[in-house]
């Protein structure tokens, strides 16, 4: 039962999506299969990050899973079929993929509040996240060399950026669980608290990077992401200094003159060493 005064944002059936105070909340509900997710989840929640972005009063969003037992228990094997996860339409899909380049892409933070099990794509879901936050009963691992998947992706790449080559290649390989402690340990996971104080502690963090320059968070990210995206992270850390160019009067002056059909004065601006 959370504390917080959570509204809906919009209803999905496959998730809730709810904001508090410049939050917004991306819940998985699936405790049926341990919030696993199927390709109607991962539609819910890239619409649900697509508000996201837009709402600029949302300035941070958290990830979770229902309940006190699974954060979010990767692709559902029940809807698993030849060429991907089934969707209702009966396209094999790995909409998920959609996703992590959502949550890369979002000029704000994301978090992935961890409240039990995050295995197999759950686990991928949460390397991806900017910060991870769990509580105490959380348990993390990969799972798929022995169920006949993988994630060659970000949820390799990424994971050994945090925990080592060494140690990303154990957890693929063994497909071992791992405490929220150990996690912890292998840097994968930010802060780990009891599970009744999960919440508070990420509104709690929430908060203070709400009190934090927007745009200094938004380029620290972009910053951090293109050493890792290739030409994908730069294409977003130039978008952005476009962005930032555009606030500017010298990018102003040159399209007045255009409009005003004359030519820039540009020398009046500063040129800095
Ligand atoms: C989570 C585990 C370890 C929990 O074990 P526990 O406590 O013994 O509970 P169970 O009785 O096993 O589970 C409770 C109920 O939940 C159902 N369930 C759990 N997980 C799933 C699932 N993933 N799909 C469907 N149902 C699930 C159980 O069946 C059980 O239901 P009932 O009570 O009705 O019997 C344990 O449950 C576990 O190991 N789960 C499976 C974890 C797993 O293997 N997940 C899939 C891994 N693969 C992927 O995620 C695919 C990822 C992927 O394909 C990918 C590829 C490329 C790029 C990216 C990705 C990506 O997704 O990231």
């Amino acid at each position: 039962m959370s504390t917080f005064n959570w509204e809906t944002i919009k209803e999905y059936t496959d998730i809730k999506f709810e904001f508090f105070e410049g939050i917004a909340k991306i819940t998985i509900n699936r405790p049926e299969v341990y919030n696993a997710f199927r390709p109607e989840t991962n539609f819910d929640m890239l619409d649900a990050m697509e508000i996201a972005r837009e709402r600029g009063d949302i300035r941070v969003v958290v990830f979770t899973g229902i309940g006190d037992k699974a954060f979010c228990s990767g692709g559902d094997q029940n809807v698993k079929g030849v060429g991907g996860y089934i969707s209702e339409n009966g396209v094999p899909r790995l909409n998920v993929l959609d996703l992590h380049k959502a949550i890369r892409s979002l000029p704000k933070p994301v978090v992935a509040m961890v409240n039990g099990y995050a295995i197999g794509g759950g686990h991928v879901l949460h390397v991806v996240c900017d910060l991870t936050i769990a509580s105490d009963n959380a348990i993390f691992g990969q799972t798929g060399p022995k169920v006949g998947s993988f994630d060659a992706g970000f949820g390799s790449s990424y994971l050994a950026r945090h925990v080592g080559q060494k140690k990303a290649r154990e957890i693929w390989f063994l497909c071992n669980q791992y405490s929220a402690k150990e996690a912890e340990d292998m840097g994968m996971v930010n802060k780990v608290v009891p599970l009744d104080q999960l919440e508070a502690t990420t509104v709690d963090w929430c908060r203070t990077m709400m009190k934090r320059s927007p745009m200094a968070l938004r380029m620290i990210k972009r910053g951090l992401n293109a050493e890792l995206d290739g030409q994908r992270g730069l294409m977003e850390f130039a978008g952005d200094a476009t962005l930032m160019y555009y606030l500017m009067e010298e990018a102003q002056e040159g399209k007045n003159a255009f409009l005003e059909k004359r030519d820039p004065d540009f020398d009046k601006y500063p040129k800095f060493p």
